[in-house]
């Protein structure tokens, strides 16, 4: 397995002035080992592409559109992101596949058009508390994970973050046993699909991980990093978090 990541996800939150938390962050000794992303809003991208403060940290979108450019009005592609100075790109956030009504098939296509655009897509999967509860969760997450992801999706341009739905900003956590059992079975669908590269796709925890649960989380096995919201705000709680890998 390759280096781990720790990416950022600032959703609909932040202005200019919030950039100095990235300036804050305090991190360079993680860049030999660790691999660091925040995604601001779109609105973000640029400026915080270009003002890292010496920090070790890519910068990514929080979306793309399936197509490079058209009428589409409000949207921006993968393209622009590349050209705003982005590396990554999330796809299939379960507030995008919930607000905007995005399907798996749509979300293959946005991954696609990501990597086409030299975009690492972080493709985003999870089950809801009803199919948890009743017993689907792997089934889904499987289901997910086989419509998602291109057939070109490689190690180096995909990551993949599972994501509980009932876990998303409620503070409640799976048991590290719940979370191992599920990357344990998204691992081996990778390597059944992409053979050795499948191993090498690194598959992030995320929901209500905080300074307090990122050391436990860290430790189950396969779980490559994390994919960070409400707690990737402040860089008094996200670096902790960083330090905790
Ligand atoms: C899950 C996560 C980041 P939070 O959506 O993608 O958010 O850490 O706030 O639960």
């Amino acid at each position: 397995m390759g280096r781990k990541l720790v990416a950022g996800n600032w959703k609909m939150n932040g202005t200019n002035a919030d950039l100095k938390e990235i300036e804050a962050l305090g991190i360079a000794w993680a860049a030999p080992r660790v691999d660091i992303v925040v995604c601001p809003p779109a609105t973000l991208v640029s400026r915080m592409a270009f003002s890292l403060g010496g920090q070790p940290i890519r910068v990514g979108g929080q979306d793309c559109h399936a197509t490079e450019s058209g009428a589409h009005t409000g949207d921006i592609s993968a393209e622009m992101l590349k050209d705003a100075g982005a590396r990554y790109v999330i796809t299939g956030h379960s507030e995008r596949r919930a607000d905007h009504g995005e399907t798996d098939d749509m979300v293959r296509a946005k991954t696609e058009a990501a990597h086409k655009a030299g975009l690492t897509a972080i493709v985003c999967l999870g089950e809801s508390l009803a199919q948890r509860e009743a017993g689907e969760t792997l089934d889904v997450v499987a289901g997910q994970l086989a419509a998602s992801l291109p057939d070109g999706a490689t190690a180096a341009n995909t990551v993949v973050a599972y994501e509980p739905i009932w876990a998303i900003g409620t503070g409640k956590v799976p048991s590290t046993a719940q979370i191992g059992e599920v990357h344990g079975a998204l691992r081996a669908r990778l390597a059944e699909r992409f053979g050795e590269d499948g191993n090498g796709i690194r598959l992030l925890y995320g929901g209500s991980v905080k300074p307090d649960n990122a050391a436990e989380i860290f430790a189950v096995e396969n779980v490559d990093g994390a994919l960070v919201g409400g707690a990737s705000l402040k860089s008094t709680d996200f670096s902790p978090i960083i330090s905790a890998l």
